[in-house]
């Protein structure tokens, strides 16, 4: 190879998020040449980004900072049980500067296309102004909520007062009060936006086309004493989370439903519901996410819920889900939402009974009548976990297109690589664990694992690392077999691979495998394993 085949890193990495910031620390500690690309001006990737009114966790704060520096843990006070995006941006930023990792990170560069040279085994990594950077392994740590969707609806530009994307919300204050404002998108985040600006707009018109089960957030600050508990029981947190399939700290009743009596079952609904988190979620009768019947009668216990908390009756039976069971898609976890809508500045349309019709310059129009509104917010959502990669040009091993590769099936080996595109790692990619999971706990696991296998790698003068053919589709053979057991597999989310603003999505008529849905612990297992017996599945040369 010649001089100029050389890449100039041994790594370049895409995103300062969660994920990039925990894998730049583990490439220098590894002692190997490295940058962060960053399309933003700072660190923090979906902590950056999303700024809109009532943006915060829905993971217990101790739960989500990383794990890995006993002093980071020691130092840092988290001030509420589940933190804001203010203060997590804080977080981030201070894990960077605390371990100097700035110095190692570009602003200001999206990422354009990435292309892998064949003849010196690198990737060429091209930004939209043109620049260049060349690395022998290309980490994705790009995030799997990033690809941000706008609604497909006629006239969408030709609104003349403000609108945005929850993602893209702006930087500097934006004045509420008296605004006659429109929310499109009742997910996880539509809902935390509307129960934070309820009662500081002036009038609130919400755009449902599907209700979501929601439930209690249950936050709370955290006082001294709480606090010096929590410090005091990172390690058994860190790993009650590593034995939960979630990641989290809730673990389920290991009784099947069935098998306990009703007002049995009704003391621990009652007992999860007024419990913090996912408590709600996770912490059911173990067949609650996988038997149609348990199903239906926990969804039931959760309508009464709704319907007692919403004064009016139509509004609470337009707010209960009908087309899918609780937990069978992203809980949203919300505080006095279901409240918002006993105001009297708030009121709900269903899409389905009167559809938009188009947005107007003053506000939007449905089949039913004209609305005017100061401001419009999309809360439509994101093109999951692959969205990123589909919107970078990235070309593999003979010129295949990664988009064109996974448009009919998201095919990879662990999530952690996919077949033709040698020395690209991703670091959330789809079929893994990082993406099923309380999101930094996985990527824990995820960067961790990367950076045995470069060490290893180096310790062996290897260069080039591919997922077999035959190793991957056993994996995605072992992912359907999990999917089938939860009731989720035949509900459209992004879970399932749906998103109906993304062309292309819903034309197959089976349900995309996403994610890794056989638990974090099971999947640890096999990273393990594979690392055990010199990396199988994988090819290095
Ligand atoms: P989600 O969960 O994908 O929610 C998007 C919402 O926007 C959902 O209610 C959609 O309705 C709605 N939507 C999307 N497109 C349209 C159109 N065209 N018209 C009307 N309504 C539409 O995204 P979130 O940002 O809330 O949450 C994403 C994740 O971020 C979340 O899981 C957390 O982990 C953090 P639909 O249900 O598809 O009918």
């Amino acid at each position: 190879m010649t001089e100029s085949q050389q890449p100039q890193y041994d790594a370049v990495v895409i995103g300062a998020g969660v994920a990039g910031i925990y894998q730049i620390y583990r490439l220098q500690e590894l002692g190997m040449s490295a940058t962060v690309l960053e399309a933003a001006d700072g660190p923090g990737g979906t902590w950056y980004w999303n700024r809109y009114p009532g943006a915060r966790f829905d993971s217990e704060s101790y739960t989500y900072g990383y794990s890995f520096s006993k002093e980071l843990l020691a130092e840092w006070d988290w001030s509420e049980h589940f933190a804001g995006q203010a203060e997590t941006l804080r977080y981030l930023n201070h894990v960077v500067d605390k371990f100097d990792l700035r110095q190692h990170m570009q602003f200001g560069c999206k990422v354009k296309a990435a292309t892998f040279d064949e003849d010196g085994s690198f990737w060429r990594v091209r930004l939209e102004d043109g620049r260049e950077f060349t690395g022998r392994f290309l980490l994705t740590a790009i995030g799997m909520l990033s690809a941000a969707t706008l609604p497909r609806i006629p006239g969408r530009d030709s609104f003349e007062g403000d609108a945005w994307h929850t993602y893209y919300w702006p930087h500097e204050p934006v004045e509420l009060a008296g605004k006659r404002v429109a929310v499109i998108g009742t997910g996880a985040t539509g809902v935390q936006v509307i129960s934070e600006i309820a009662d500081k707009v002036g009038e609130l018109t919400v755009f449902q086309r599907r209700p979501n089960w929601c439930a209690p957030l249950h936050n709370d600050e955290i006082d001294p004493t709480d606090l010096a508990d929590i410090k005091s029981s990172y390690d058994e947190i860190f790993e009650i989370c590593r034995r939960n399939a979630g990641g989290f700290l809730h673990s389920p009743d290991p009784r099947k439903m069935r098998d306990v009596p009703r007002e049995e079952r009704l003391d621990l609904w009652e007992k999860i519901y007024a419990a913090r988190g996912f408590s709600v979620w996770m912490g059911n009768f173990i067949d609650v996410g996988i038997n149609p019947e348990a199903n239906a009668e926990y969804s039931e216990f959760i309508a009464d819920k709704i319907r007692s908390r919403v004064h009016d009756p139509v509004t609470a039976e337009r707010l209960i889900p009908k087309d899918h069971g609780f937990g069978t898609r992203r809980v949203p976890l919300e505080t006095r939402y279901y409240e918002a809508y006993n105001r009297e500045n708030v009121r709900l349309i269903d899409i389905n009974e009167t559809p938009i019709e188009r947005i107007t310059p003053t506000g939007l129009t449905t089949s039913e009548q004209d609305y005017e509104f100061d401001l419009i917010i999309y809360a439509t959502g994101f093109d999951a976990i692959t969205g990123a990669f589909d919107r970078i040009n990235m070309t593999g091993s003979g010129g295949v297109a990664l988009r064109e590769k996974w448009a009919e099936s998201p095919d990879t080996l662990l999530g952690m690589q996919t077949s033709g595109f040698p020395n690209l790692l991703m670091l959330s990619g789809p079929q893994g664990g990082s993406v099923s999971t309380n999101y930094p706990r996985g990527i824990e696991t995820a960067v961790d694992w990367i950076s045995d296998l470069l060490g290893y790698m180096r310790d062996h003068g290897y260069r080039r690392i591919e997922a077999n053919a035959e190793a991957e589709s056993a994996w995605r053979q072992h992912v359907q077999e999990m999917y089938q057991f939860q009731l989720m597999s035949k509900v459209k989310s992004w879970f399932t691979g749906y998103n109906s603003n993304v062309d292309g999505h819903g034309k197959h008529d089976h349900q995309r495998y996403m994610i890794y849905p056989g638990g974090a612990p099971r999947y640890r297992e096999r990273l393990e394993e594979v690392a055990a017996n010199g990396y199988e599945g994988f090819t290095l040369s």
